[in-house]
Formats: C-alpha cells, structure tokens, sequence
C-alpha cells in the first residue's frame, strides 16, 4: 500500500526515535541547538508565519519566494480608553516583490526557512534560476528596527518593488528610499493616539526609483529594508496618556541605523539577545542528530506518534504511564522551553508595554478576545516563568504596566463597590479601561506575580516604589470588603469563580487569594521594616478568613457550600490556587488538603485550553507528581501547537507557550516554600540532564545534573554567599551558595545521599 511522503517520514522518524532514546540520554550530552525549520513558505499567519520581535515591535514573516509579506505590530498601536477596554490593533504590512512585471518560469529548490533561537535570527534560503538567494530578518532591541536583508550569490540578481500597507488604511507616502505612513486611531472617549511607521530601502548595487507610490528595485546585489513604528502612547494618566508625535522620534531613530553596517546591527542584536538567553541552558537527554535535521512540523509529528492517546471524559485516576509512552524526542521538549524564553524576550523588555494574549502579534483589528490583558489566568500565566527562567528584566513591563493604570481602576472600584484600593474585571486595557465581569480576586492575582518578582530578585527598590505601595492599598480594598459569615468568617462577598457556576459567597477563587495577598504582604512590610500596626491588622484578617474545604468525593471545594459536580472539566482550576502559583497548599505542609486538591485535579482531566493543560503540569508538579506533570506536558504537545509552535486551542494564545515554560520549572525547581526544592516533580521520561541557570526565590542561581532519576550535582550561587535549605535527593541540607560569578565545579552528590527516583507518587518526609 502506497504511503504519503510526509506519513513516511513520520513512520521512519518515530523508529529513529524509539531506537536512539532506549540507547542514548547521558547527562554530558550537549544541548541540541535550537532552530524551528521549514521547507515551505507560510500561508497561515497563526499557524506557521515566523515571529520576531525587540520588545516593542514585532514581525510576522512568510517568506513567499516571489512576494515576500511581513506583518508587522508596535506594542501601544491600541484603540480604547478609560471607559472601554478597546483591543490591540494590526499595525501594516511590508511586501517585497520580486521579478520585473511577473512571475520567473522557473521554481525554486533547496528553499529552507529557519528560526535559529539561539541567535534570535529568521533566514531563508533557495535556488532559484542558477542564483542562490539568502535573506536574514531580526528585531534589534537596542537600534530599536527590524532590519531585513535579501542578499544573493551573483550580483545585480534582485529586481521587484516595495510596499507598504497601513492596517487602519491612512496615508501612504513615497519619497526617495522611504516609504512612510502616519494617522490616528480614534476611541469612543477622547483618546486619540497618533501612530506612525517608516521604512528606509538601502541598495548595494542596481537603482531604486519612486512609482506609484512603491519602491522599485532594479538589478540591485543586496537589498536592506530598515523598519520602525510607534505612536505617542505614554502610560501616564497626568499626561492625558500621550506624548510627543512619534514622527521626530521614529525619523531620527531610522537615520541613526541606517547609518551602520548589516554586521554591525546584527552583532550588537545578538550580543544583546544572547545576554539574556543564554543564562539557561537544559538538557533533559540526547536528541538524536537525524532528528535535528528533521523539520519542525515533521518533528510534531514523529512526536505525536509516540505520544499518549488523548483522554476520553474518564473520571477515574488514571493508570501509571506506560514506559513505551515516554519514548519520546526531549529535544522538542527543551525546543519549545526555550521558544517561550525566546518569546517573552521577544515581546516584553523593560519600558516596553507587557506581553498580551499573543504576546505582541496580531493581524487583526478586531483580534479574538481583544488581544488584551485578560486577568482571570492570562496574565498571570505569561509571567510566572519569567523570573524562574533567568530573565527577570523581562518582567518589569507588568508592573510598570500595572502601577499606570491602578489610579483609573480606583475610581471604577469606588464607583462600583464604595470602598478604598483597587479591583478590577476580567478584560483590561493600555489606558486603564476594562470590561466583562467584576471579579475582585483578579487583582489580588496580579499581585502574587508584583510579589513574586521581588521574591526572585530581592530587588529592594522595585519593592519599595512598586510592589509595597500596590499590595498594601489591595489589603485595604480587601480590609473594606470582606464580610463576615455566620460563624464569624471573613468571607469574599458575591463573586465568581473565573468562567465557572453561579456567583457564590466565600468562593475558594478569592479565599485564597486573599490569603496569598495577605501572606505576601505581611512579608513585604516585615522585609521593609514598615507599617508594623497595619501588618498586625492583615495578620488578624488573615487567620479570620475562610479557608479551603474537603467536600463529600475528597475534594478541595470551588465554592463555600459543598455542591462540587465530579463529572466537571471544567478548563478552569481557581480552586487550586492555593496549589499553584499560591502556597498554601503543598504535600509537604498540609498533606491532607493537597490529597484533596489531587483529587480536584484528577477530576479536571487531561483536556482544556492550552493554557488549562499547562497549568496542570505546575499543578502536578507541585503535587510533586512528575510523571502526572509530564504527561500533562505531553498531551499539550500532542494537541497544542501550530506547527510555528505558538501554543493554540482554536486560536493562537501565548500563555499556553509560557504556561508550558513555567510547567517546565516548576517540575526541576522549586522555592515557594522557604526551601530550594531540586528536582520535585523528574518524570521516568528524562532520566538524565542538566540545567544551567534556573533561578530560585532568594536571588539564587542553580546548575544541576541528574542521572538515572538522582541529582548527582549541583551549585547554587548568589550575588553574595548566604546559608539556604536545600532539598536533595529526600533529604534537606544547609549549604552556603557560591558567589554568583564563581565559575567552577558544581558539588558532587556523595553516595550517603543518593536514592533512587522510583515513580512519582512517593511521599516527601
Ligand atoms: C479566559 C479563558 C478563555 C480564554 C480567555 C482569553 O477568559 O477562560 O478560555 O483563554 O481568557
């Protein structure tokens, strides 16, 4: 029987694989590089365009041989207000034809389009008529362009025309080597932003020349397009959030860049990049050469044979994972950890705004669920990793973001509930405007990300100027609106449960919640030194709370009174915070309600959103069940990335990249306990590996090796050497870190100290 080629591959792909992963995996093994690759252009921007990005400005690129598109974002290009949440926007699109009035006879060959990830650096390459073509892409945070190079073996080989398309439809305008558009994007109430795109054309070789509004290229050597775009956003409300006219900024910034060589761009671009992502480095096993020369779709794939079944609606505690099921490719694993570092690089650096729901890309005006800050989990999600993946300046943007649009939230929540802070509904804006429902607990939400980072960093000035002046005013909207219940409870009053039930009093969303916020606070003031009579009050609040419930099946209530349904996927687990990211609730501390939250977990299933699915693999992860985690981590590769590997259930949604990468962490590392967990939740599927540069709560750097299921390394640094508790192989132990630029051996384990990892459900002591 005859088989489709790519079924083939495929077939042949999953046998290399079955057969190098039984043979191979030693932790000396290196990394295999990171590069997503294709022999085809794209057709579909969701699903396969290549993203780029410098923070702010992002790119989409196809890679047509005969026309090239680029679509392209800047992260302010929004339309709203304080009243309306409005929604992120397209921002243009740049095409580049090539071929004198028509398409060349010939086809192309060879054609590789690759997104290495190790460089931050898209290329593409292919014959075509006896000529090798070769184009280079990248997003340059500190030149602040996109810079693009179309270059080939044989001079005078580019002839064709360029164009550009504004998404709001304004103006283009044509002169010499530029090509310009500028206008405004109108809201409801009074905001009015000005935005403005620019591109500058510089030929080696052949002429450029004005027609129609395009630029035509004639039998040029290489081509580089420059391109940079922005608006007068300023997130300060004083300033009526508007600043300068983007046009002097913009102009000035193309001419500077214009000014240097391609290398020149280019080095600096990766230095900066590199900077940043190369503090991480992890190995979960070989990956097997053949396979690196694999495309990525064809990697998916051999991937996907291997991988489980997808789970029917079963309701019972699933069977331990069969070995065979975990013969898989870690390669891809480590590729797509690493994509989302590459990702949130991408599209938040500070001063930039924070990462959306499709981070920083978007093709539309009208984008799905307004392409916004959605805080009943999105949010959240697409920052927990950041600080756990060694990119810490890549957070700030969430709460500068924050603290700008906290003065509008305060008047609504004035207007709405009558009391003092600030709570917000589930879809918010740039400009502080919001919409959907009012759930309170979102911000308290917020705020365990605003603490977290501090946690990670101890960075005593961030605490002071932003998270301690957010966190104590949320005490005091909570301080406000807690009720008391019958039994003298302190209960959250009507609310909701994210996208759950009916609105319920005392809803385990908020219990815990509140908890947390009151918890992290009474850190904060105590880590400061301040506020010694207002900590004393949250501390009375605290313990008044309700706290979580065991119902009639052994589960972790949602809601105050008993009425969880068994048979409820639903893709939402709020009840489970306290679980992850909270901490009241862990194996270790209160083992009797973490059995109940296992049993609430279980009853979820193995199904959602992507983002449902990654945050189960934090969940089982800090249930301390690896194997559980992984093939959470396992389903969501199998069912949830484009072949472009942006995280989707029906659309494209970041927080399933990110909430993956967090997922990754929390099975390796973890430190929301007062201790440094190392290897919590290692699955039978990576017996051996290493990871370099993880970051625990304390400002603590790890670098471990495993093999055969137990640490056999490690060092833990910091910037100045302090005593921790770290947790190694069942057993804790006081050690002094090193200091962070020590370079050197890490710690051998000694025998005394090694056990063996035998399955995921053994108890910690
Ligand atoms: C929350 C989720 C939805 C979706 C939306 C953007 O409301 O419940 O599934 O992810 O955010």
């Amino acid at each position: 029987m005859s088989q489709k080629p790519s079924y083939r591959i495929a077939r042949v792909a999953i046998a290399i694989l079955s057969f190098l992963f039984i043979v191979s995996a030693t932790p000396d093994a290196i990394a295999s590089p990171k590069v997503l690759r294709y022999v085809k252009p794209a057709h579909d921007w969701q699903k396969e365009a290549m993203p780029i990005g410098n923070g702010r400005l992002g790119g989409m690129i196809f890679g047509g041989v005969s026309k090239e598109h680029i679509q392209f974002n800047e992260d302010t290009v929004w339309r709203g207000d304080e009243e309306d949440t409005g929604s992120y926007q397209a921002f243009g699109d740049l095409f580049v034809e090539f071929g004198a009035g028509g398409k060349s006879a010939t086809k192309e060959t060879s054609y590789r389009r690759e997104l290495n990830i190790d460089k931050s650096l898209h290329s593409i390459n292919y014959n075509k008529d006896g000529v090798h073509f070769t184009r280079e892409y990248f997003a340059s945070h500190p030149a602040n362009v996109m810079v693009f190079r179309f270059s080939a073996d044989k001079k005078g080989a580019h002839t064709g025309t360029i164009s550009l398309k504004d998404a709001h439809n304004g103006m283009v305008k044509t002169a010499d080597n530029k090509i310009m558009f500028s206008g405004k994007i109108t809201s409801q109430h009074k905001i009015a932003l000005s935005y403005e795109a620019q591109i500058i054309v510089l030929n080696e070789g052949g002429s450029l020349k004005v027609v129609d509004n395009t630029i035509l290229f004639k039998d040029c050597d290489n081509l580089i397009i420059l391109l940079t775009g922005g608006t007068d956003y300023l997130n300060q409300r004083k300033k009526g959030w508007k600043g300068e006219h983007p046009h002097k900024r913009l102009t000035d910034n193309l001419a500077k860049a214009a000014t240097r060589s391609f290398d020149d761009l280019l080095n600096e671009h990766i230095k900066d990049y590199q900077k940043l992502y190369n503090r991480v480095t992890l190995n979960l096993g070989t990956t097997p050469k053949d396979v690196l020369k694999l495309t990525t779709p064809e990697r998916l794939t051999a991937y996907r044979g291997g991988a489980l079944k997808q789970q029917k609606k079963k309701k019972t505690e699933l069977a331990p994972l069969n070995l065979k099921d975990c013969r898989t490719e870690p390669g891809l694993e480590e590729l797509l950890f690493q994509y989302a570092r590459y990702l949130i690089i991408s599209c938040s650096r500070s001063g930039c705004l924070p990462a959306n729901l499709q981070g920083l890309w978007n093709m539309s005006n009208r984008p799905p669920w307004r392409c916004d800050y959605h805080s009943d989990v999105n949010i959240q999600m697409n920052y927990w990793f950041v600080d756990q993946a060694n990119l810490s300046e890549c957070f700030t943007p969430l709460s500068d973001w924050l603290y700008s649009v906290v003065p509008v939230k305060r008047e609504a929540t004035k207007k709405k509930y009558g009391v003092r802070g600030w709570a917000h509904r589930s879809e918010n804006g740039i400009f502080g405007g919001q919409s959907y429902k009012w759930v309170p607990g979102d911000a308290a939400w917020i705020m365990q990300n605003i603490w977290d980072h501090y946690a990670f960093t101890l960075d005593e000035k961030y605490l002071k100027t932003r998270a301690y002046p957010l966190l104590k005013e949320l005490c005091e909207f909570w301080e406000d609106f807690l009720k008391e219940d019958s039994d003298g409870k302190l209960i959250s009053p009507k609310s909701r449960s994210p996208e759950h039930g009916r609105p319920a009093e005392g809803n385990s969303y908020e219990q815990q919640l509140v908890y947390d916020l009151f918890t992290n606070y009474i850190e904060a003031s105590k880590e400061l030194g301040v506020d010694a009579a207002f900590r004393k009050k949250v501390e009375s609040l605290r313990v008044r709370l309700l706290g979580p419930k065991i119902g009639k099946w052994g589960q972790l209530q949602e809601w105050a009174k008993d009425i969880d349904n068994p048979d409820d996927m639903h893709r939402h687990m709020s009840h489970l915070i306290a679980v992850h990211p909270g901490r009241q609730i862990s194996p270790t501390t209160t083992p009797v309600l973490a059995e109940a939250a296992k049993v609430s977990l279980n009853a979820r299933g193995y199904g959602g959103n992507a983002w449902s699915k990654a945050w189960k693999i934090s969940m089982w992860a800090r249930l301390h069940d690896g194997d559980r985690a992984y093939k959470m981590l396992k389903t969501m590769i199998h069912g949830n990335f484009y072949n472009n590997l942006f995280a989707h259930y029906s659309v494209f949604q970041i927080d399933g990249n990110f909430g993956y990468a967090a997922g990754v962490c929390e099975m390796l590392l973890q430190s929301h306990l007062g201790k440094i967990h190392l290897l919590p939740a290692l699955p039978d599927a990576w017996p051996s590996g290493k990871v370099t540069g993880l970051r625990a709560r304390g400002g603590v750097t790890v670098d471990m090796e495993w093999n055969e299921g137990v640490l056999t390394k490690y060092r833990l640094m910091s910037e100045t050497p302090k005593k921790v508790i770290v947790r190694i192989n069942g057993e804790d132990k006081t050690v002094v870190t090193d200091k962070l630029i020590k370079t050197g051996a890490m710690n051998e384990m000694s025998d005394s100290t090694i056990y063996r990892h035998t399955n995921s459900h053994r108890v910690e002591g």
